[in-house]
């Protein structure tokens, strides 16, 4: 399939993980990928791997002023957005009684900000050009209120209803917003975590045995970030071989 050629993806956190998965799936159907990350490097890599003339933006997605220099190099080397792909943030595993004020903020600001701010200078340009999806990647845990992760499922709870909310907002543009939410990963993140010795419990919940990876879950986002998705908007689709049925 060649859904994306002559698109233009921006893929946030793509420099490894999901993101990167994300971003590879994009680039070989065509897709012209900036990958938006704040490990400049491992970016780079990755969007030499996408082709179509990809490049990587060094951005760090709470930051308003970084996350408008990356839309202005985007329409200046690219010359539009057609695809935002929300997926950079921060997966902690710690006690919520454990976690203080700083590192709450923290959190909501990558987690949640980050998709605010984002969505806010993308569908600026998607409005430009009358074409847009925006997809969300949230997270199983909001239906599982899963433990060890109470800043991080309030923020992806934030993310939920934002995509609802957002696709009554930008409907009038044809502009689609949408949201995937993956059971537990094995990106390099989560592989690096006490997460990663959660596999075994997390599978036995699965309708489908197995472990996630994150060539999982691409196809999922690229089918809603492409063309023929024109007819799904605010909806949230759960990508974790059955562990949770919502
Ligand atoms: P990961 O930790 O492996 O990768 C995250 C990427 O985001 C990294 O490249 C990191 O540099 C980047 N990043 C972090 N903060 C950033 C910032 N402020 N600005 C820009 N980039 C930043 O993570 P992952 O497991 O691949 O997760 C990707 C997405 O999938 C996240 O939204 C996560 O919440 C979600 N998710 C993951 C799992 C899982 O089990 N892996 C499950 C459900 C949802
Ligand atoms: C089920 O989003 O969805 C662990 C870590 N377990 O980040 C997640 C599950 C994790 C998840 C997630």
């Amino acid at each position: 399939m060649k859904r994306f050629t002559d698109r233009v993806a921006i893929v946030t956190g793509a420099a490894q993980g999901i993101g990167a998965a994300i971003a590879r799936r994009l680039g070989e159907e065509g897709a012209t990928v900036v990958v938006a990350d704040v490990n400049e490097k491992a970016a780079a890599k990755v969007a030499k791997a996408c082709g179509n003339g990809s490049f990587a933006v060094a951005t760090d997605v709470g930051d308003a002023g970084q996350v408008k220099r990356l839309h202005e190099t985007v329409v200046k080397r690219a010359g539009k957005i057609d695809v935002l792909v929300n997926n950079a943030a921060i997966v902690p595993f710690q006690p919520w009684d454990q976690v203080d004020f700083d590192h709450w903020r923290q959190i909501m600001r990558v987690n949640l900000d980050g998709v605010f701010l984002m969505s806010r200078a993308s569908s600026d340009a998607m409005r430009k050009t009358g074409y847009g999806r925006i997809v969300n990647i949230c997270s199983n845990t909001i239906f599982a209120g899963t433990p060890n992760m109470a800043a991080y499922v309030a923020a992806k709870g934030g993310v939920f209803g934002f995509t609802r909310a957002l696709a009554t907002e930008l409907g009038a543009y044809r502009i689609t917003v949408n949201a995937v939410c993956p059971g537990l990963t094995a990106s390099e993140g989560v592989m690096a975590s006490p997460h990663a010795k959660a596999f075994e419990f997390v599978e036995m919940l699965q309708a489908i045995k197995g472990h996630g990876k994150p060539d999982d879950i691409a196809p999922a986002v690229a089918f809603l970030a492409s063309e023929e998705a024109q007819w799904i908007t605010g909806q949230t689709v759960n990508v974790d071989a059955g562990m949770v049925r919502w």
